[in-house]
């Protein structure tokens, strides 16, 4: 299962969100690191069209796709150098796919430390920079010892790498972490067995206080504007803000009417925490397809660009080695038309083969032999 990872400062909000997202019980508190250990929970994705299809087949059991979340400890000014919970933060980092920042903006006198969301960005980019500038420092000494012992005959592979370990170098070496510093995605390829901590993508949560709601579009557009100081880092970053606390609150809400008339009433719609695990799904390229039928509805995750045997391989890997085709259909259309039996009658199931590239919101049922 793909993995999230919280970051961000002291009494930034990680535990309170990782709690909302997980319906787990961390420890919140008004001290700095009251996470020592990481908490890891499973989050659902919630997806709507799942729900609809459900209903259409009167499914008796429904699943949702679902992602690994990890709270991690607060990080300091000199983490990169062992400050705070220092090497054991940055080693929980590099066993994520994905970054998500916390950044406070909430104010309370109660709980200590800055609250002010440019300021907590700019110590996590550079801490995360500084220690990636440590190991590419390191391997590109190498490197450059290792192209001039191959002389005459340079290993070309090496010289690739040499180009993409002096980019990253020139950027780290600027505070800038690699996800703004436009490295390709070939270049990224080449740095892949070092981890670095900023070559992954991020979606930035601004926790917003519970009196300051009205600032939310604000307090989003002062971070992104913040993150694209260069202009490089739009597929790689996103930006959501919200409540923390509130979304929190909303969380531990089991009625679902009385949870959406509790976010209705703050003005808060569907709620932040919806759209942030949506959007965190997106930016990490991953995608859904549905199957559905009287036992049970279900959305699976596939990584984009993923063919038909692929995706099958994500239920068996007998339906990827065996397969022989792909029954699809569009989730809307296949909910328009009311029964997948009835599609079929109307000829509007589609028949594809192995090289059919999926689409997230395709249903599908698999033909395969084993
Ligand atoms: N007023 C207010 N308080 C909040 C909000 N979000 C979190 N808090 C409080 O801030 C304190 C710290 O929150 P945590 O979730 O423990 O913060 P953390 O980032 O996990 O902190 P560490 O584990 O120490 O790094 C707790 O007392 C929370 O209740 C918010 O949106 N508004
Ligand atoms: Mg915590």
């Amino acid at each position: 299962m793909e993995r999230f990872g919280l970051v961000g400062l002291p009494n930034a909000g990680k535990s309170s969100l990782y709690n909302a997202l997980t319906g787990g019980g961390a420890l919140a508190a008004p001290y700095p690191f009251a996470t020592k250990d990481p908490n890891i929970g499973v989050a659902r994705v919630p997806d709507e069209r799942l729900d609809r299809l459900a209903e259409m087949s009167a499914s008796k059991n429904i699943v949702h796709a679902a992602v690994e979340v990890v709270d991690i400890g607060g990080l300091v000014e000199g983490a990169s150098k062992g400050e705070g919970l220092g090497h054991r933060f940055l080693a929980n980092i590099r066993e994520v796919d994905a970054v998500v920042f916390v950044l406070r903006a909430f104010e309370d006198d109660d709980v200590p430390g800055p609250s002010d969301p440019i300021e907590h960005l700019r110590v996590v980019e550079l801490e995360l920079a500084l220690a990636d500038l440590e190991t590419v420092e390191k391997r590109l000494k190498q490197a450059e010892r290792q192209s001039r012992l191959g002389k005459g005959g340079l290993d070309r592979s090496i010289g690739d790498e040499l180009d993409a370990l002096r980019i990253a170098y020139a950027a780290l070496s600027d505070g800038r972490p690699l996800y703004r510093a436009g490295i390709s995605a070939d270049q990224r390829a080449l740095l892949a067995p070092y981890f670095l901590l900023t070559a992954r993508r991020v979606l930035a949560v601004v926790n917003v206080g519970e009196n300051d709601l009205d600032s939310i579009p604000d307090a989003e557009a002062a971070i992104a504007a913040e993150f694209d100081q260069t202009g490089k880092s739009a597929e790689n970053v996103s930006v959501i803000g919200m409540c923390v606390q509130l979304e929190a609150e909303a969380a531990t809400i089991t009625d679902p009417a009385e949870r959406a008339e509790m976010l209705e009433g703050f003005g808060l719609g569907e709620g932040a925490l919806f759209r942030m695990v949506r959007s965190a799904y997106h930016l990490l390229g991953l995608r859904t397809f549905l199957t559905t039928g009287d036992k049970e509805s279900r959305a699976w995750t596939f990584y984009e660009g993923s063919t038909a045997p692929q995706c099958a391989g994500r239920i068996h890997t007998d339906f990827q080695r065996g397969f022989i085709k792909a029954e699809v259909i569009r989730w809307d259309e296949l909910l328009d038309i009311g029964s997948w039996t009835k599609a079929k009658d109307v000829g509007k199931i589609r028949i594809e083969g192995k090289d059919y590239v999926a689409n997230d919101g395709d249903v599908m049922e698999f033909r395969f032999n084993v």
